[in-house]
C-alpha cells in the first residue's frame, strides 16, 4: 500500500468491524418503519447477512447480539452456525429500554425489585456470553429523567453503580463489561450516563474488566470527539466504539457519511493511542440502522468507510508532524494532517483487496453476486425482523 511502511501495514491489517445484528432489520423514525425485501426473519438469517458483509470485504468477521431481539433455545448452536459461515458471536447487548417495568428507570430505579430484575437480566447476558464465547457485555441505558426535580439526580447514581458493582461481579475472568454514554434520548432533561467523564468514574470504580464504550453519534453538536478517544486510551479505559454518523440527532446513519473528516481524525487518534496494535482491547462496532437504503450495502460502505479513513489517517507523516508541532509549524503541521486526508487511496485500496483474493469493489461485486434477488425470493413468510423485535 502507497507510502505504508511495515508497522503500519500492520495496523492497517488488524482493522476488524464487528456489524449489529439490528442493522440488518427493518428500522425507521416514530413515523414509519418501511420493509425491505429480503429482511431477515431469524436470528440465523441476520448472521449470514452479516457473514455476506464480511465474504465481500474481509473487515467483519463478529456479529454483536442484542437480547431479547437475539434470543435462540441454543446459543451454543448459533455459534457454530455462525463459524461456520466465517464469523464469530461477539458483543452482547443487553436490554432494559422496552419493558414498562423500566418507565421510571432500570438499573437506577428507586424500587429494588425493578433494578433486580434488570441486574437479573444483565446476569442472564452474561450467560448467553458464557454459550456464544463473546468477550464483551454491554450496557447502554435508556434511564434519565424528562423534567428537572423528577429524580434525585446523586441518589440515582448511587443505585447506578451499586447495580453495576452486582453485574460486574458475575462477569468472567475473560470477559468485560463496557458501559456507553449519550447525552439525551429517549430522556429529555437529564440522562443517568450522559457523558465520557460519567461512565468512566463508574466504570473505575468496578475494576479493570470495567470500560467506557462511546458511540460516535451520542455527542452534543461541534463536541471534539476526538479529544474523548485520545483521553480514553490515554487512560486505558477504551472498551469500544459504536461507530455511525449524524446530522441532527442519534441518527444511527453509515459512518463516515456525514462527515468523512471527522472519522478520519477519530481513526488518527486511534492509531496514535495504540488502539490498533495486535492485541489491543478496542472493540470496533457500528452501532447503525438503515432506514432507506438497503441494508447489506449499507454495512459494507460501513466498514469501507472505516477502513477508506484509517487508510489515509496512516498516511500522515508522524515524524513530520511532530516537527511540526515541536517547532511551532502551526500551518506546517496542519498542511501535514490535512494532506494525509486528501490523499485519495481508493485505488490502493481495491488493488490491496484484489491481491488478497477480496472484490477489489465490494459494493459492485455484491450487486453482481445475487445474493439480494436470492434472499429476497427466499425470505418470504414468516415476520421480516427490525429494529426493537
Ligand atoms: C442507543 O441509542 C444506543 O446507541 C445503544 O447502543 C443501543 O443499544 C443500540 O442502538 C441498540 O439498541
Ligand atoms: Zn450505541
Ligand atoms: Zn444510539
Amino acid at each position: 500500500m502507497r507510502n505504508l511502511d511495515t508497522d503500519a501495514i500492520e495496523t492497517f491489517q488488524n482493522l476488524a468491524i464487528e456489524l449489529p445484528s439490528w442493522a440488518f432489520g427493518n428500522s425507521g423514525t416514530r413515523f414509519k418503519v418501511f420493509g425491505t425485501p429480503g429482511t431477515p426473519r431469524t436470528v440465523e438469517e441476520k448472521i449470514a447477512d452479516a457473514a455476506t458483509v464480511h465474504r465481500f470485504t474481509g473487515l467483519a468477521p463478529k456479529v454483536a447480539l442484542h437480547i431479547p431481539w437475539d434470543v435462540v433455545d441454543d446459543f451454543g448452536a448459533l455459534r457454530s452456525y455462525a463459524a461456520d459461515l466465517g464469523v464469530d458471536l461477539g458483543t452482547v447487548n443487553s436490554n432494559t429500554f422496552q419493558d414498562d417495568d423500566y418507565k421510571f428507570g432500570s438499573l437506577t430505579h428507586t424500587d429494588k425489585h425493578v433494578r433486580q430484575k434488570a441486574i437479573d437480566h444483565h446476569i442472564r447476558c452474561i450467560e448467553v456470553m458464557n454459550e456464544t464465547g463473546s468477550r464483551d457485555l454491554k450496557i447502554w441505558l435508556a434511564d434519565g429523567t424528562n423534567y428537572p426535580g423528577q429524580g434525585d439526580i446523586r441518589g440515582r447514581q448511587d443505585r447506578l453503580a451499586e447495580s453495576l458493582a452486582t453485574i460486574y461481579q458475575h462477569i468472567g475472568d475473560e470477559q468485560r463489561m463496557v458501559l456507553e454514554y449519550k447525552f439525551f434520548e429517549p430522556a429529555t432533561y437529564m440522562t443517568d450516563v450522559p457523558d465520557w467523564g460519567t461512565s468512566y468514574a463508574q466504570v473505575s470504580a468496578l475494576g479493570e474488566r470495567a470500560l467506557v464504550c462511546l458511540d460516535t453519534g451520542h455527542h452534543a453538536p461541534g463536541t471534539n470527539i476526538e479529544f474523548i478517544v485520545a483521553q480514553l486510551l490515554r487512560l486505558g479505559k477504551l472498551g469500544s466504539f459504536d461507530f455511525n454518523s449524524r446530522f441532527y440527532a442519534d441518527d444511527d446513519l453509515i459512518v463516515g457519511a456525514a462527515d468523512p473528516f471527522q472519522l478520519f481524525r477519530i481513526m488518527f487518534e486511534v492509531i496514535r493511542g495504540g488502539g490498533l496494535d495486535t492485541g489491543s482491547p478496542v472493540a470496533l462496532m457500528l452501532d447503525q440502522c438503515h432506514n432507506v437504503e438497503e441494508k447489506i450495502p449499507g454495512q459494507i460502505r460501513s466498514v469501507l468507510n472505516v477502513q477508506e479513513m484509517t487508510a489515509r489517517a496512516l498516511l500522515v507523516d508522524t515524524d513530520a508532524l511532530a516537527d511540526a508541532q515541536d517547532t511551532g509549524d502551526v500551518l506546517g503541521a496542519n498542511a501535514i494532517f490535512m494532506d494525509a486526508f486528501y490523499t485519495d487511496i481508493r485505488p490502493d485500496l481495491a488493488a490491496w483487496r484484489a491481491e488478497r483474493g477480496l472484490p477489489a469493489d465490494p459494493m459492485a461485486a455484491f450487486a453482481q453476486s445475487g445474493y439480494q434477488e436470492e434472499i429476497t425470493a427466499a425470505r418470504v413468510g414468516g415476520t421480516q425482523s427490525s429494529w426493537g423485535a
